[in-house]
């Protein structure tokens, strides 16, 4: 798009622009770093490759307008699509298939089927709990989380086992995906040395596929021959009809659906446990009365269904989180026709930009003066009805946002819950936050000790 006027970090460069500085490991924290003196809109710049941010929140309110613009499939997503080909986090939503898998796959998020969801969250749950117990030091909580999600998307969606609890390493569909994600990020870089070393883990990236491919092709296998009908992501995608056509989805997109959901399923909200917990042991007192809150409202019992959603400050906790550390950090938005940003900045159909959220979720026009502070209150009802709608959109926007966002919060809440009614949590006062970037954001080096309480009823064994 044209970008006269719009403002970039002083000391741009001819042809290598704002190249210098810039970490290719740290692409988000960099953007927000920069961004934070740069105002609602800027513009970053390497080599022929020059990104729009857009993180006001009046300007991101615009770009939500689904009449205007809708979602982008390209920069990040568009070597994505190496993984979820058409599935539906990079599938066009001009392409058929997005529509028939959306209409598809929407009654796996209903509230029935998460109420059938709830005993299988709850197994896993356990499963935490259980390697918790048996701990003798500080737990990898990034690591833990994420087998705790990963399992659960395992189960919920596809019936299967990654047995991520009873390993001491990830499964190799986690490292698999691991390097792929960071392969399809670094493909973006223009820099000829990132480019040489993504040459070079060419042959590594087609294992990595592979093994993913494969591993998804035997699950579905799995399931067609044992004839079981059940109604999970699975069931819906191989027996269902669009409800109104009948038309099924394709084996392929079946396949590529079933990798996008374990993807998407498990990174983000795994992330978005360990943030909350990452706040939470700084916060002594929060942390305090989020412990009160499952105290009243579990006691010392497991949470049937319905009382997952009575935690509503532990919801807040993990909102508050999400806001300073969204962990899908952005989304890009494109132009249907041509347009004037905020009256002034001009766009041409099919130009596009990037919403960085951290950068939104931070706008003091939306969050007053101390938006760096961690404070689960700014999600009391009263306060969030105060602010502008689009000032939070940690599950993204329009009829491209999450389709899994029930699901997260239950396993979230229920998780954090869990793991609050149990344990007095220990955090190692040296530790200074650290994110690593891979699609998603993560607390890197984050340990915890956790203990059975012994001030509540429950922690007595
Ligand atoms: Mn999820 C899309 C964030 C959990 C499956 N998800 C999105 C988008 C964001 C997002 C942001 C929109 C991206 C874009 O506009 O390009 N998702 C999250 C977060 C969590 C999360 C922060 C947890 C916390 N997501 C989940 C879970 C599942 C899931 C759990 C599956 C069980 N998400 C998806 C799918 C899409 C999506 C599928 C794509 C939906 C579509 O475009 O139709």
């Amino acid at each position: 798009m044209d970008t006269t006027g719009i403002p970039h970090r002083p000391g741009r460069l001819p042809v290598i622009g704002d190249l210098i500085g810039a970490d290719v490991r740290t692409p988000l924290q960099d953007t927000v770093r920069i961004g934070k003196t740069l105002g609602p809109i800027f513009t970053r710049k390497f080599l022929g490759l020059e990104l729009v941010f857009v993180s006001g929140v009046d300007l991101v309110a615009e770009l939500n307008d689904e009449t205007r613009f809708g979602k982008y499939v390209g920069l990040g997503l568009k070597h994505l699509r190496a993984l979820g080909g058409d599935g539906l986090f990079t599938a066009h939503t001009n392409e058929p298939n997005w529509r028939l898998a959306h209409d598809i796959l929407q009654p796996a998020f209903h509230a029935e089927a998460m109420r059938g969801y709830h005993p299988i969250m709850l197994d896993v749950a356990r499963e935490l709990v259980a390697s918790w117990d048996a701990a003798t030091g500080p737990v990898d909580v990034s690591a833990d989380m994420t087998r705790l999600t990963l399992e659960t998307i395992g189960r919920a969606g596809f019936g299967y086992r990654f047995g991520s609890f009873e390993r001491t390493e990830p499964h190799p569909f986690v490292a698999a995906m691991i390097r792929a994600l960071r392969f399809a990020q670094l493909s973006n870089v223009p820099l000829p040395l990132v480019r040489r070393m993504v040459a070079s883990s060419k042959r590594q990236n087609r294992a990595d596929l592979a093994l993913m491919t494969g591993l998804v092709d035997e699950v579905i296998e799995t399931r067609r021959r044992s004839g079981e009908d059940s109604r999970d992501l699975l069931g819906l995608m191989l027996s269902e009809g669009h409800p109104e056509t009948g038309e099924k989805l394709d084996p392929v997109n079946i396949r590529n659906q079933a990798i996008t959901f374990v993807v998407a399923g498990h990174e983000t909200t795994s992330g978005a446990l360990s943030f909350a917990l990452y706040y939470l042991t700084r916060h002594p007192e929060l942390l305090a009365r989020a412990q009160a809150e499952v105290d009243a409202v579990w006691g010392d019992r497991e949470p049937e269904f319905a009382e997952v959603a009575k935690l509503r400050y532990v919801r807040r906790v993990l909102d508050e989180a999400m806001r300073l550390w969204p962990t899908a950090p952005g989304y890009e938005r494109e132009a249907r026709a041509d347009v004037l940003l905020g009256g002034r900045y001009r766009m041409r159909e099919g130009d596009w930009v990037i919403v960085p959220l951290p950068l939104l979720h931070r706008d003091p026009a939306a969050w007053g003066p101390d938006a760096e502070s961690f404070d689960p209150d700014r999600f009391e009802p009263a306060a969030v009805r105060k602010r502008p709608a689009h000032a939070y959109k940690p599950f993204g926007t329009g009829e491209r946002a999450c389709i899994g966002r029930q699901f997260a919060l239950h396993e979230a809440v229920l998780a954090l819950g869990m793991v609050l009614q149990r344990y007095e949590l220990e955090p190692d006062p040296d530790y200074r936050l650290e994110i690593v970037e891979s699609l998603t954001l993560k607390p890197s080096g984050f340990t915890l000790r956790p203990r059975v309480r012994t001030d509540s009823t429950l922690g007595r064994v």
